[in-house]
């Protein structure tokens, strides 16, 4: 018994023995750490399809790489995490385009207003060859772009007075995401843009310091800002894609077996999100007038003036992103739509 009992010790000791020899590899031995970072708060969907992908990776890599996941911009905003995962310091941040673009200047495109009609375009737009183009640009930024995630159609809201039409914009103090197609666009219709992060906006509006801000329904709701805004209304002026980064060192890192399981994980838990940022943005423009804010509807042919005084600013920008790349997008979309 005592040498069953023996030989049982040491194999379990040579079974630990080549654990550790794997970990020195940095082989599958090795615990991996995703830490995971959003702005927006933990009700929104897009935190849930985050825990969707911790929920997938943990399980189908058996604990080998662990998710942590931030909300509410605990490990900064959009740009301040996009360069930690630039430098190694953060592995996941899912932003959406507008400050991308201050990395990759091209996917401004995809910030162009009145850019796409409806979700389902942008899905097979942005899920298509077109979508996969812009994001191997990443690369040389030192970021993988795994997959494409809603932020969905944008709306204004403010405390001044009901938006209409392009002339009630004049002179409204309005916090953009940074990135400076926004800020010219907003320009061109007339207000006072600046640029501010998210996790300042709300004490911003409350304090007066602006006096509104443009965002889905969803985080409009989720993010409580109908407790200091009083006018919301339909202008979907930008559909705000938003893009799963990872940092490229620690994607590098990985097994071929774990890049696999996390880019099948970030599309997976991405169509998740997707089905759930609509659900609430079906259903929380209801919400939003039942907690007391005041809707207003834009025309047709008010939009189509907002979309003429843009004009100027996208074509500067077609010029400067490069027009055969613009179009490449325009086409996409016409073919998307049919
Ligand atoms: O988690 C995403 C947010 O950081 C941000 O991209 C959301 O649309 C947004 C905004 O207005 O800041």
């Amino acid at each position: 018994i005592l040498i069953a009992f023996l030989v049982l010790i040491l194999a379990a000791c040579g079974g630990d023995n080549e654990g550790s020899g794997e970990k020195e590899k940095g082989g599958e031995g090795e615990v991996k750490t995703i830490r995971a970072g959003i702005g927006l708060n933990d009700a929104h969907p897009q935190y849930k399809g985050l825990l969707k992908f911790k929920e997938i990776v943990e399980e189908k890599t058996n604990g080998q790489i662990k998710v942590e996941t931030y909300h509410s911009g605990q490990l900064g905003d959009d740009r301040t995490m996009t360069e930690a995962l630039q430098i190694g310091s953060q592995e996941v941040v899912i932003p959406s385009t507008a400050p991308l673009a201050n990395f990759v200047p091209e996917f401004s495109i995809f910030d162009f207003p009145f850019l796409f009609p409806s979700e389902e375009v942008a899905d097979k737009v942005l899920d298509g060859e077109v979508g996969q183009k812009f994001l191997d640009q990443l690369e040389s930024q030192n970021l993988v772009g795994l997959a494409y995630w809603e932020n969905g159609f944008r709306d204004v809201t403010n405390s001044k007075r009901a938006i209409a039409t392009a002339a009630d914009f004049k002179g409204l103090k309005l916090r953009t995401m940074e990135n400076e197609l926004h800020l010219e666009a907003f320009r061109a219709l007339g207000a006072n843009p600046t640029p501010m992060a998210l996790a300042e906006l709300f004490t911003a509006m409350q304090q007066g310091t602006v006096d509104g801000q443009e965002n889905p329904y969803a985080t409009i709701y989720l993010q409580k800002f109908y407790e200091v805004q009083d006018h919301v209304s339909n202008t979907h002026h930008i559909y705000s894609p938003f893009v799963f980064l990872m940092s490229k060192s620690f994607y590098d890192g990985l097994t071929e077996e774990q890049q696999t399981i996390v880019k099948e994980a970030a599309l997976e838990s991405g169509k998740y999100e997707r089905e759930l940022n609509r659900e609430a943005n079906n259903q929380n423009l209801a919400d939003l007038e039942e907690a007391g804010m005041t809707f207003t509807e834009v025309t047709p042919e008010a939009r189509q003036e907002m979309i003429d005084l843009v004009q100027p600013v996208l074509d500067k920008y077609a010029e400067k992103i490069g027009k055969e790349k613009v179009q490449e997008v325009y086409d996409a979309i016409e073919e998307a739509s049919k």
